[in-house]
């Protein structure tokens, strides 16, 4: 079998940072309520999150324009320092923030034209560990499952977002809250 296009760290932030990392991030951070409109309906998203890039970046994801305003500075060092451990170069931030296991995101790939041909994605979790799922595109019958932990990181190396979807399932007996950073390069 082919080696799978990702690796997991799952102790990557020390226990103490990551906890006062969910802290700060949960009290303090500037989080939207997204919605979808779904059969001529506006429904919130199943989350809260938020985007920060270099100025003058702009990714367009769920068909919403987010535009690069600069870096809250334990953002901007933490971006720093996934680039130096994973050798990228990421210039962009989508946060999310899920409530208990009633939130989550349904399954995708992380493809859009401005990530270029053959995206990292890397994904910081903190708070509640929580299942992740990888499909094949090739053969929705392979899913391999991950439990992102507190602190753990976890690398996307290409070509796993065009080879595989991923998603954050329900998990209605997780009560706890979970924030997730997902860095990725934007292409200018
Ligand atoms: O919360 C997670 O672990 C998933 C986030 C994700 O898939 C994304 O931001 O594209």
């Amino acid at each position: 079998m082919a080696e799978l296009p990702w690796t997991y760290r799952p102790q990557w932030l020390p226990l103490e940072e990551a906890h006062a990392l969910f802290e700060l991030g949960w009290e303090t951070w500037p989080w939207q309520q997204g919605s979808v409109i779904l059969f001529g309906k506006e429904i919130p998203e199943p989350r809260r999150s938020f985007f920060q890039a270099d100025p003058g970046l702009a990714y367009t994801y769920a068909k919403r324009r987010l535009t690069g305003q600069g870096w809250l500075p334990e953002l901007d060092d933490l971006r720093t320092r996934v680039n130096q451990a994973l050798g990228t170069r990421f210039n962009s931030v989508l946060v999310n923030a899920y409530r208990d296991g009633r939130d989550y995101m349904g399954y995708h790939q992380d493809h859009e034209p401005e990530l270029g041909p053959h995206p990292h994605v890397a994904s910081i979790s903190l708070g509640a560990s929580r299942d992740f799922l990888f499909k094949a595109v090739s053969n929705p019958k392979e899913v391999h499952r991950l439990h992102l932990q507190n602190g753990s990181l976890l690398h996307m190396i290409p070509p796993c977002q065009r080879t595989f979807k991923h998603a954050l399932p329900k998990r209605l007996k997780c009560l706890s809250p979970r924030i997730n950073l997902t860095f990725r390069e934007l292409m200018p």
